[in-house]
Formats: structure tokens, sequence, C-alpha cells
């Protein structure tokens, strides 16, 4: 069953000019884009983003930082998307993620860190719904699934 993850490169990743590094990281796992669009988040919107953590010291630091400049919010959709997205994405600030991963490679900072992915089925279903209506979200299938996501049994 394919899952659908949110995935936003966040505002220093647009600043930083990392769009097209990123995407590539993605489609080169052969994960599957199925929305995207370049928007700049309202403080309001942020805030519904990060809901789940409100309360905590950095909350009106990150609210703030993902308000600060455009970010390229995308759907992809696959297989284990999230978990698999995670991976790609790395350990949450760039000093300890590690090399290979999206976070370990592009970025040193302890309070910038390029990209968001959703980290469960329920939070993807919440942060899709925030940035995307049902019919922008395109269903179609890639010509190579069958070798993308082939199985031997
Ligand atoms: P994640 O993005 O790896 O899932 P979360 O713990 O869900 O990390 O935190 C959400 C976002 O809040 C992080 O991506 C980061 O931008 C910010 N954040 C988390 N912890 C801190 C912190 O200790 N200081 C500053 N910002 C933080
Ligand atoms: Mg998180």
């Amino acid at each position: 069953m394919q899952e659908r993850t949110l995935i936003l490169i966040k505002p220093d990743g647009v600043q930083r000019h990392k769009i097209g590094f990123i995407i590539s990281r993605f489609e080169d796992k052969g994960l599957k884009l199925v929305a995207a669009k370049l928007m700049q988040i309202p403080e309001a919107l942020a805030r519904k983003h990060y809901a789940a953590h409100e309360g905590k010291p950095f909350f009106e630091g990150v609210v703030k930082y993902l308000a600060s400049s455009p970010c390229l919010v995308m759907v992809w959709q696959a297989e284990g998307v999230i978990q698999m997205a995670r991976k790609l994405m790395g350990a949450t600030f760039g000093f300890d993620a590690e090399p290979g991963s999206i976070r370990g490679d592009f970025g040193c900072s302890r309070g910038y860190n390029l990209i968001h992915g959703s980290d469960s089925p329920e939070s993807a279903e919440y942060e899709i719904g925030l940035y995307f209506k049902p019919e922008e979200i395109v269903d179609y299938s890639l010509a190579d699934e069958g070798w993308l996501y082939g199985r031997n049994d």
C-alpha cells in the first residue's frame, strides 16, 4: 500500500539553492512526487504545522523560521515513504546528522535544518491537509514502478 508524506524544503534550503539537490535525492531513491508548490508560509499556518511542539522552548523560534522566507511544499508517495524520507533527511540538525543524509551533507547548523518530513501516517495526513486540497494531489503511476517497487514473492 503506497503512503504519502509532506516534505518541505525550508527557508534555508530555498535560500541556499538546495532545491535541486534535495529533489534529486528523492528522485534517485525512486520516490514519486505527487504535489508541489512554492509558498511563503503565513505565521498562523506555521503555528498549525508545528502545533505538536507548542509549549516547547523552541516553538516560537521554529514558527518564525518556517515563516521567514518561501518554502517548497511537496507531497511524495511510495510504500514506506515516511520512514524512507526520514532516513534520507537524517537527524534533526546537521551538526550531528549522518554524512550521506540531506541534513548531514548540506548543513552544520544547530537551528536551521533545510527540510521537514512527516514523522508518522497521522502527522502526514494532518500536514498534507494544511497545504493541499485533495484535488491538488496528482494520482499517477511511474512507468518503471514495477522495477522500482518490485518484489520476488
Ligand atoms: P524533526 O524536524 O527532525 O522531525 P522535531 O523534533 O520534530 O525534528 O522538531 C521540529 C523542528 O523544530 C526541527 O526540524 C527544528 O527546525 C526545530 N527544532 C527542534 N528542536 C529544536 C531545538 O532544540 N532548538 C531549535 N529548534 C529546534
Ligand atoms: Mg518532527
